[in-house]
């Protein structure tokens, strides 16, 4: 599974403060350095960028983010905004196959970001949305991106470059809403072989208290109904030992040779 590091994000904060915000608006790289070498180190292997907080200075953010982290790290990215112009500018600097986080079915935006995903081959995450926003079950979800996801390939998307996301919504709002995810991502990668699953795992625990346990226990469940890549907090040790633990589980680990990896390099305490 694909481990995005999550933490650069501007709409995260800190007691209250918004310190990535404040960061990147004082273009302080070696906080972004730091931030980004440490998630490495904790096992992510894709860092998601999220600057959308900064509105018109997005896009300049987003290159001047992209250019510092690959200065000094050689990861790729997942650039997370909505704004073609943001992905865009991010894309021209980026090193390697980029992720696009992400492209939905709303008219502009999807083609504005298609041509994007096609002319820099990247990777790209689909989510199950449209013009008339997120529908609010499973069934409705899927109609939405069974949609997406045709267009997708029949326009030159390779399916295994495509990473369906179900779109998680926090389990305080709805009690039906974390299973729904789970058959989101079973549907998908039924019905497209090839495809695969994405989810912002931490979205699930947002607004309750011990946030840490939620969201380590739906990484677990997501990843039995498939999941491919988790956005996700590489710093939590403990998730992360779950996440190498369960994959040996799954039967994705031969040997349990990462698993065993991670153990000896004292990635679990
Ligand atoms: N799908 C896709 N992209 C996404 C999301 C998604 N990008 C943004 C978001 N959702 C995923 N990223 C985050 C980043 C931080 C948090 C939640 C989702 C977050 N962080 C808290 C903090 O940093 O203080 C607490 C984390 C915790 O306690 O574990 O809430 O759904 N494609």
């Amino acid at each position: 599974m694909l481990i995005i590091g999550e933490r650069i994000n501007t709409s995260r904060k800190v007691k209250g403060e918004p310190v990535i915000e404040n960061a990147v608006r004082a273009r302080d790289a070696q906080f972004f350095i730091d931030l980004a070498a440490k998630q490495c180190e904790a096992g992510a292997t894709y860092i998601d960028v999220n600057a959308g907080t900064l509105l018109e200075g997005e896009p300049d953010a987003m290159e001047w983010l992209v250019t510092t982290i690959q200065g000094a790290l050689d990861v790729p990215l997942a650039i997370d905004s909505p704004s073609p112009a943001a992905i865009e500018r991010a894309l021209k600097v980026h090193k390697g196959q980029a992720m696009i986080n992400s492209i939905t079915a709303e008219k502009d935006r999807y083609n504005n970001v298609l041509p994007l995903a096609k002319e820099y081959e990247t990777k790209l995450i689909a989510l199950a949305m449209g013009d008339d926003g997120i529908p609010p079950d499973a069934c409705g979800r899927m109609t939405v991106g069974r949609e997406l996801v045709s267009n997708l390939t029949a326009a030159g998307i390779k399916i295994d470059n495509i990473y369906a996301d179900p779109l998680v919504f926090p389990i305080a709002n709805g009690a039906e809403f974390g299973l729904a995810v789970m058959d989101t991502i079973r549907t998908f990668k039924a019905e497209f072989p090839g495809i695969h699953a994405s989810a912002g795992v931490s979205n699930v625990s947002h607004g309750l208290p011990q946030r840490k346990f939620l969201n380590q226990a739906f990484t677990v469940m997501c990843m039995t109904a498939g999941l491919d890549a988790a956005i996700i907090d590489p710093m939590d040790k403990q998730l992360m030992a779950l996440v190498y633990a369960t994959e040996a589980l799954l039967g994705h680990d031969d040997f349990c040779m990462t698993y065993l990896e991670a153990s000896r390099a004292g990635k679990f305490e």
